[in-house]
This record gives structure tokens, sequence and C-alpha cells, in this order.
């Protein structure tokens, strides 16, 4: 049995091993740790606003709103203040504790639009609210203007092995990517970074990006495992979906190995019934996005989600009492 100890020095053998487990055996052992933890009956509830759609740069493969790829998505230009916090309201009034603004911007440029989000964050902090923003990437006197704009989390993810991104992004670094998180923490702002399952990476390549999230010290406060959703008109509309048990291994072992941080169950949970999210419930999943739309993509509807809820007796976080910054 794996102790609750946090670590940041995991080696591929050791992450191997937790995530070879004999599946019932990891579940139990994910939740042994996790109750150790945390309040099992509490789960996080996030609501994505996308404050800016479409048109990205970039090329990520697995990603709707790149300009490139021809999808049935509608674009728009950054959102008013008013929206937003209308949009906020909304969410904090279905039980959303945090709210997280989506931009499809390849980096924050120092423009009138990184102004108006600043101010996005100050007014929707004030509504009780924990905000994240997830704009690209930043540099350190960008990270701390969002800090002092009162900004909670800065979602900013690794979204694989580094191997496998080289294949996905053609436009931007793995080091890229850790840079950003790197400022984001450095302006003690809480750290939210995940991946992707259902790229076409195997195994290794999935122990891998555990690992790298678990050898960052401190650990991610919030760590997101989406399965890819995939969608017309980019490279990786054909992929196919990732077996649920994938989904509960890649959790389980995030919990064992991050035993204080939020996992969040994230994209891809349209289609997977109560069964199946229970199940990662019990490898230690607590966390979740709420709201009919993730960022351009559907998610279940707010109905179901109460139902889940009241079925597997779970209750949603309260904002500000997560997982603490810096373990
Ligand atoms: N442009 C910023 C960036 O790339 O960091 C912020 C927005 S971007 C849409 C946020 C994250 O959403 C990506 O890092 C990726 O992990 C996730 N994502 C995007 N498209 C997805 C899809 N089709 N399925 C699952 N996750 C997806
Ligand atoms: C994360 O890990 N997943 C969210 C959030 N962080 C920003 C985004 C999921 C996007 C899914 C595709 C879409 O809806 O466009
Ligand atoms: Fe742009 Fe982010 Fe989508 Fe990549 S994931 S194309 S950076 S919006």
């Amino acid at each position: 049995m794996h102790n609750v100890k946090t670590r940041h020095n995991w080696t591929y053998e050791e992450v191997k091993e937790i995530f070879e487990l004999p599946l019932l055996e990891l579940i139990y052992q994910a939740q042994t740790v996790h109750r150790k933890n945390f309040d099992p009956r509490k789960v996080q509830v996030s609501s994505l606003i996308s404050i800016k759609t479409g048109g990205c740069p970039e090329d990520c493969s697995y990603c709707p709103q790149a300009a490139r790829y021809q999808t049935d998505i509608e674009k728009n230009a950054l959102l008013d203040l008013e929206t937003v916090k209308s949009m906020a309201q909304k969410a904090k009034d279905g039980g959303a504790s945090r709210v997280c603004l989506g931009a499809a911007w390849r980096e924050v440029k120092d423009n009138g639009d990184f102004d108006n989000v600043l101010e996005m964050v100050k007014e929707v902090t004030s509504m009780n609210l924990e905000v994240c923003c997830t704009l690209g990437m930043l540099n350190e006197d960008q990270a701390n203007k969002l800090k002092d704009a009162g900004l909670y989390a800065y979602n900013h993810n690794i979204d694989s092995s580094e191997d496998v991104y080289k294949k996905i992004i053609s436009t931007r670094t793995y080091d890229d990517r850790l840079n950003t998180i790197k400022n984001v923490r450095k302006a003690k702002i809480s750290v939210c970074s995940g991946g992707i399952l259902g790229l076409g990476e195997d195994t290794t390549d999935r122990i891998e990006m555990l690992r790298t999230l678990a050898n960052m010290s401190p650990h991610p406060e919030s760590v997101p495992i989406n399965t890819l959703v995939a969608v017309k008109g980019t490279p990786l509309e054909e992929n196919n979906e990732v077996p649920i048990w994938d989904w509960v291994k890649a959790i389980a072992t995030a919990r064992i190995i991050m035993p204080s941080s939020v996992i969040r169950l994230s994209a891809g949970r349209i289609g997977r019934n109560q069964a199946e999210q229970a199940l990662c419930f019990m490898a230690g999943a607590n966390s979740i996005f709420s709201g009919e739309k993730l960022l351009t993509t559907p998610n279940p509807k707010e109905n179901e989600d109460i139902n889940l809820f009241q079925t597997l007796g779970l209750i949603p976080t309260e904002p500000f009492k997560g997982a603490q910054i810096g373990h």
C-alpha cells in the first residue's frame, strides 16, 4: 500500500508499478489515499466560460478552436464584462465554486483585451467565486498582474508526454508550456495542470505525463484529466473514445502520486453513465466541470449532474475551501 507522503521524485518504474496494479486493487489504494486527504463526499464544481472563442493561431490537433481547422463552432471576439458577470452568476446559482475563463489565444498580449480580462477577474472574484483563467502562454509580469487582480488559479495543461506533444502540436514546445507554469507558480497563483487521454498515446506516455505532473514541486493544486472530445474537422476527429477503464486508471494513479491535489474528471463526461462516473469518483476524482458546454463542446446538462450528485450522495465544495496552495 502506498502511503500518502507527498513526493516529487517519482521514477518511471514506480509510477508504472502503480498504474499497472490489478484494477480493483488500484481503485482501493487510490480511495484509501483519497479518504486520508479529503472529505469523500465533497466534489468541487467548476464552470467554463469561453470569453474568446475560435480563431486561434496554434495547431493543437485536438482543438476545435484552431483557426486552421474547419470546425463547426461559433467564433467570437472578447466578451464584454456584463455578459461574463451574468454567466458567472448563473454558474454560481447552479452550484459552481469556481469559474474558468478561457480564451483561444496562443499567449497573452499586453493590450486592451488583457486589461479587460483583468477587470473580469476583479469583478468575478468579488462575487465570492474562485476565478481561474486559461489564456495561453504568460510571462512573469502578466502573471503578477493577474495575481494583483485577484486571480485564484491558472490552467495550463501539459496534455501528454513530451514525445506525444511534439506530434500533436508544432507551434510551441513542451518547455514553453512548463515555463508558463513556472511563471504562474512564481506569482503565487494556484496551478491547474493536467492532460488529455485519447490523443494516440500509449501507456508509457500516460505514465510519463502523470510522472511529469507529480514531479512538479509543489504539485499542481488541481489536475484536470480530460478524455478527448473528438471534433469533426480536427486532425483527431477519427480517434476512438477512451475506454472508461483507462480514465479510471489515470485518475487513480494521479490520486496516489498527487495525494493532496484536486483531480478533475474533465472533458469527456458526456455519454458516460452514472456508474462509470461513480468509478472515477471512487478512484479519487473530486472535481468536475458543470454546465451544458465546456468551451465549445457539449457537457452533461445541469439536471443530469444534479441527479448524479443526488444518486451518489455528493456535495459541491464551497469556494476557497479546496486544496491549499503549495504542497
Ligand atoms: N488557449 C489556451 C491553451 O491552450 O492553454 C487555453 C484554452 S485551451 C482550449 C485549454 C485546454 O483544453 C487545452 O490545453 C486542452 O488540454 C483542452 N482541450 C482542448 N480541446 C480539447 C478536446 N477536444 N478534448 C479534450 N480537451 C481539450
Ligand atoms: C481543461 O483541462 N479542460 C477544459 C479546461 N481545462 C479549460 C477545456 C476542455 C475543452 C474541451 C473542448 C471544447 O469544449 O472546446
Ligand atoms: Fe489554441 Fe488553446 Fe486550442 Fe491550442 S488548445 S488551438 S492554444 S485554444
